[in-house]
């Protein structure tokens, strides 16, 4: 009897699964690898179904002999393990974004013997209808609001991405690509202060207030599934950020960062080239525990920001209010720093760990560019924010576009550098 593999990577089991469950069934013993929370997230949208409610499924289909966890949309690990001798799979993975997934496959199973089997793929009409449904469900505020909780659990790190409108939202749900076998996308938002504000053409001042702050998070989210950070600046008077969290939990946002900062804010990569000042830690661990017991749900994150670094208050000032905010009730910390090099995210990141290793670490990388996820990753960091890049590629193309026109009196020029117009008519479709 021949050794059979198929891997699930769907939540929806449809007649085109079942299908080609039953031809395979037909080549010998069939193992399903069926893929986890995690790795569906990872190359796919969040699952719907839960990989426990997966197995469950898929086990009592007729033809399935076993299910094993499939941690990847790489093959390699499973196929080295099991070592099967067929792998089946619909022929629909021959061109597209799958297409580098079958290479490796081929690969493997040519170092030990095996063999791919591809069977035409089933064009399910109601395919399309059953990921916008998916799609529907996930972007439902209680389904939302949770997911950076989740991901938390599953990964580290959980990668983020600025956004400021609705459109700048659709590239962190969609942009995907392939890296070393593996499809990887964003995990979530970051709903920046400085690019809420910039994309409006006003100065990081906390001077667009929560209404407009607000007017942008739905924006985003009537368009994308993914969840939302809000940059929360200094989170305002105690008496306004309750209500600030009470909107935020409710709208479906997943966590708050704010700042100990008080008075006129300044971006903190300013520094101390001008004059902002840190609250004491008094302060802050009152507004964050008014913003804890404002919450109704167990999913919603009030995030702690740490400005003592870019302040220049040194490390034991730093970890002292770490210390502090934690006992205040807040559900990570964001270290933040202006320096070039990473020396002092690591070291706080060591100090931190050393008597916290649950409390998740959020880290910005906009000066210390240089640190891949994995590294941030070893030194005990959980969550990853790119804080400004969609804008800061955005001004400059645009800039040029116009220089472009003006110095040419026309503008074909521009026209070869911009997207077609065939493209931009259809970007957005217009129903889903
Ligand atoms: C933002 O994106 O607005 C931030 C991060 O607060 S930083 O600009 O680095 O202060
Ligand atoms: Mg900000």
């Amino acid at each position: 009897m021949k050794k059979v593999y198929l891997s699930l990577s769907s939540d929806v089991i449809h007649n085109g699964h079942i299908k080609i469950i039953s031809r395979a069934a037909e080549l010998g013993e069939l193992t399903i690898g069926v893929l986890t929370d995690e790795a569906i997230a990872r190359f796919k949208r969040f699952p719907t179904v839960s990989y426990e409610e997966r197995c469950e499924l898929v086990s009592s289909l007729k033809g399935v002999s076993a299910v094993v966890p499939q941690d990847s949309i790489d093959y390699e690990k499973n196929l080295l393990k099991y070592k099967p001798d067929i792998v089946v799979h619909g022929d629909d993975w021959v061109t597209g974004t799958q297409a580098p997934v079958r290479a490796k496959v081929l690969k493997v199973l040519e170092s030990y013997g095996g063999e791919l089997v591809e069977f035409p793929y089933t064009i399910n009409p109601m395919e399309d209808a059953m990921e916008a449904d998916a799609r529907r469900i996930l972007s439902m505020p209680e389904q939302r609001r949770s997911r950076l909780k989740q991901l938390l659990k599953m990964k580290k790190p959980v990668t983020i991405l600025e956004a400021h409108n609705g459109l700048t939202g659709l590239i962190v749900e969609n942009t995907k690509i392939e890296k070393n076998g593996e499809i990887i996308q964003f995990d979530g938002m970051w709903v920046s202060s400085l690019c809420d504000s910039t994309a409006k053409g006003k100065p990081d001042i906390e001077l667009v207030d929560n209404t407009s702050r607000l007017n942008t998070i739905d924006q985003i989210m009537e368009v994308t599934t993914k969840p939302i950070i809000l940059d929360g600046d200094s989170g305002g008077l105690v008496e306004h950020f309750v209500f600030l969290v009470k909107t935020l939990e409710r709208m479906g946002v997943s966590a708050v960062i704010i700042e100990d900062k008080e008075g006129l804010k300044k971006n903190s990569l300013f520094g101390t080239e001008v004059s902002q000042t840190q609250c004491s830690i008094e302060t802050m661990c009152e507004k964050i525990k008014a913003g804890k017991e404002a919450l109704t749900t167990q999913d919603f994150m009030v995030i702690a920001r740490i400005e003592s670094l870019i302040l220049e208050q040194g490390m034991e000032d730093a970890i002292a209010r770490a210390r502090a905010y934690v006992k205040a009730g807040a559900d990570g910390i964001m270290i933040h720093s202006r320096q070039k090099s990473p020396d002092e995210i690591f070291e706080f990141c060591r100090i931190f760990r050393e008597k916290d290793q649950v409390t998740p670490l959020i880290v910005v990388p906009t000066t210390f560019n240089m640190v891949t996820e994995a590294e941030f990753a070893e030194h005990g960091v959980n969550i990853v924010i790119y804080a400004n890049h969609l804008i800061r590629s955005a001004f400059p193309a645009m800039q040029h576009t116009a220089e472009l026109i003006l110095q040419n009196g026309r503008c074909m020029e521009a026209d070869k550098e911009v997207m077609p117009i065939k493209q931009i008519l259809t970007l957005i479709p217009e129903a889903k």
